[in-house]
C-alpha cells in the first residue's frame, strides 16, 4: 500500500495533473430522493474527470447525507478504483479522545489523509491524529492559512513568541507543520504573498495545497508562481457544464504556470 504522499506523487505522473477535486455538491435537503441524487451525480462527476485530476477531497456535504460507513462507500470505492488519493477535509479541532476516534473512524473507511486545524495544538489535541495517522500510514495536511476574508483574523494575527519575537500566526503554524512532521499545509490561493512566505518556511518537502482558484477569486498563476503545489478546485469544475473540460483546462494552465508536463 503507498502512502499518501507517494500516492499523490504516482498520480501527478500519471495524470500530468496538480488538481485535487473538491466533491461538495449539494442539492437541496428535502428533495425527493435527495441522497440518491448526491451519490449518483458525484459518482457521475468524478468518473468524468478523473483522468485528469490527482486526487479528491470530500467534506461534510457528502458525509453528512451519505453517512461514513453507508452510501458515502461507494464513492470511497470508486476513488480507490481511480488509484486517487482520498481526503477528508474534516478541520479536526477537539482534544485527544475524540480526535483519536474521528482519525480512526475516517482511516478505516478508506480515507489517505485527514486536515486539521492547529489553533487545537499539539499536547491533548493533535498529537492523538499524528500518531492514530503514523499506526495507519497516512497523512496529515494543516490548515496554515485559508481563503476567507476573515481568514485574517486568526491566521493573520500577530502572535508574541516566548523569546518576545512578534510572528504572523501562519508563520508559526508553518514552522509547525515542518516540526510535527505535516503531509502538506493548506494556503488559500486568495494570498499569493503568504503561499510565498509559507514556501519560504517549508520549502519542497511539505506540499501546499491551495484552495480558492476561480469561484473565490484566486488566479492560478499567482498561486502557483508563489509555491503552491497543488490547488483545491470544487465550483468551477462541478459547476460547470462541462466538468472534464473545465477539469483538463484548469490542469492545463496550471502546468503553463509551473512551466512543465
Ligand atoms: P471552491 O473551489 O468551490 O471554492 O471550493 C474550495 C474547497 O476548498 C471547498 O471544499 C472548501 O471547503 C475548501 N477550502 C477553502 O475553500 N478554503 C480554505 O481555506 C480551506 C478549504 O479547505
Amino acid at each position: 500500500m503507498l502512502v499518501f504522499s507517494e500516492k499523490l506523487k504516482k498520480c501527478v505522473r500519471e495524470n500530468g495533473s496538480r488538481v485535487v477535486l473538491a466533491l461538495d455538491l449539494s442539492p437541496s435537503v428535502g428533495e425527493k430522493d435527495f441522497k440518491r441524487r448526491l451519490l449518483v451525480k458525484s459518482r457521475r462527476i468524478l468518473s468524468e474527470v478523473e483522468e485528469h485530476i490527482v486526487g479528491v477531497k470530500i467534506n461534510f456535504q457528502l458525509l453528512l447525507p451519505l453517512g461514513l460507513f453507508d452510501d458515502l462507500r461507494l464513492l470511497i470505492e470508486d476513488v480507490s478504483h481511480y488509484g486517487l488519493p482520498l481526503i477528508m477535509d474534516c478541520k479536526l479541532n477537539d482534544v485527544e479522545h475524540t480526535n483519536e476516534w474521528a482519525s480512526r473512524y475516517f482511516f478505516e473507511a478508506g480515507f489517505d489523509a485527514l486536515i486539521v486545524n492547529p489553533f487545537v495544538g499539539w499536547k491533548g489535541g493533535l498529537d492523538a491524529v499524528f500518531s492514530v495517522a503514523k499506526d495507519y500510514e497516512k497523512g496529515v495536511i494543516l490548515l496554515v492559512y485559508m481563503s476567507h476574508p476573515g481568514a485574517e483574523e486568526g491566521y493573520g494575527q500577530r502572535v508574541v513568541r516566548d523569546e518576545g519575537a512578534v510572528r504572523f500566526q501562519y508563520e508559526v503554524f508553518a514552522e509547525k507543520a515542518k516540526s510535527w512532521g505535516a503531509d502538506g499545509v493548506v494556503v488559500g490561493a486568495t494570498q499569493p504573498k503568504i503561499i510565498e512566505r509559507v514556501f519560504e518556511i517549508v520549502g519542497r518537502k511539505i506540499p501546499i495545497f491551495s484552495p480558492g482558484i476561480g469561484s473565490q477569486g484566486g488566479v492560478i498563476g499567482e498561486a502557483f508562481r508563489a509555491g503552491a503545489t497543488y490547488a483545491i478546485v470544487g465550483r468551477s469544475i462541478y459547476q460547470s457544464e462541462d466538468p472534464k473540460r473545465s477539469a483538463k483546462e484548469i490542469k492545463e494552465k496550471i502546468n503553463e504556470a509551473m512551466g512543465q508536463f
